[in-house]
């Protein structure tokens, strides 16, 4: 384990070597509804727990860095008004101005790789934005030079999906299907987007991960899975929403860490609430994998 400095701590529950799969917190605190947020993180929780590994939810409260919550703690960061979204530039804000907030897939990575977890479970990644709002998540970075295995359900359908797979690609990070050859489009399973392999195993996900970084390669293996079947939309049926929903975002001059938590909300309520249940579905669907992933690496 690495020395812990006083801003960073974690919990009892969590100690490596035990199984562990890191959850990310912009979901709870940005990405779901009020009604939703708290119910699905402990659903997360008690997925992973049942599929054998530990989960560690990683947030910040009042200024330090948590890998691990307890439920009080869950209930807490759930139940905050006006907290952060903390990716990697904005932890020292938080530390400093004692602070809390959610993490993002990046800001997740780098705390949860500090700690020492190999695998690390989240809904959809950040990506490239469309043009005219040059905007490019510090997801991809991240994924670029934190060496983990993140499983996810592609990249965020609001996203330049064709942009985001092309820096994943300069950027060398292998995006692999999981029991696919198409990389999905979140709430959707289909792309027509390719990966750059087929893996339909948590064994053979862990092969692959131990063969890249064994040849000293530090980027992030990137496992996407598609939505379960049940709550899937058909691609066409969430594009014209989409585009609509972007249109709104322009209008009222919406950008910056503000932009993907609009999109999300606005979607869910111009599909009655589909995209929603597509989106609570896939986030455990992930986090089931993520844990039997988690299992196999630490045998
Ligand atoms: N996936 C979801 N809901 C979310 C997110 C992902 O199902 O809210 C969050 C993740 O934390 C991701 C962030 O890192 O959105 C990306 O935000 P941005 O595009 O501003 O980098
Ligand atoms: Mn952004």
């Amino acid at each position: 384990m690495p020395p812990l400095q006083h801003y960073f701590v974690l919990s009892h529950s969590i100690c490596p070597p035990l199984p562990l799969l890191a959850l990310e917190s912009t979901v709870i605190t940005h990405g779901l509804p009020r009604s939703q947020n708290l119910q699905l993180a402990r659903d997360m929780e008690r997925v992973v727990r049942e599929n054998g590994a530990t989960p560690a939810t990683v947030a910040v409260l009042d200024g330090i860095i948590h890998v691990g919550l307890t439920d009080t703690e869950l209930e807490q960061l759930a139940n905050a008004e006006n907290v952060r979204k903390i990716s990697r530039r904005d932890f020292a804000t938080a530390i400093v101005k004692k602070e809390s907030g959610g993490t993002t897939v990046a800001g997740t990575m780098f705390a949860a790789h500090k700690a020492g977890i190999k695998v690390f479970a989240t809904g959809g990644i950040g990506g490239v934005h469309e043009v005219e709002s040059f905007d490019i998540s510090t997801d991809l970075p991240a994924l670029a030079d934190t060496p983990m295995i993140v499983v996810c359900a592609g990249a965020k359908a609001i996203l330049d999906l064709p942009a985001t797979l092309e820096y994943l690609e300069t950027m060398g990070v292998p995006v692999i299907g999981y029991g696919t050859d198409e990389f999905p489009a979140f709430y959707s399973r289909e792309s027509g987007l390719p990966v750059s392999a087929r893996l339909d195993t948590p064994q053979e996900v862990v092969a692959f991960a131990k063969a890249h970084w064994e040849l000293g390669l530090k980027s992030a293996v990137l496992v996407c899975q598609p939505p379960p079947v049940a709550t899937a939309l058909p691609r066409q049926a969430v594009e014209g929403v989409i585009q609509q929903a972007r249109q709104e975002a322009r209008q009222g001059n919406i950008y910056g860490q503000a932009l993907t938590p609009f999109l999300l909300q606005r979607l869910s309520e111009l599909t009655g609430g589909a995209t929603l249940r597509a989106n609570l579905d896939l986030l455990l669907n992930n986090a089931r994998l993520g844990a039997q992933i988690a299992c196999a690496y630490s045998v």
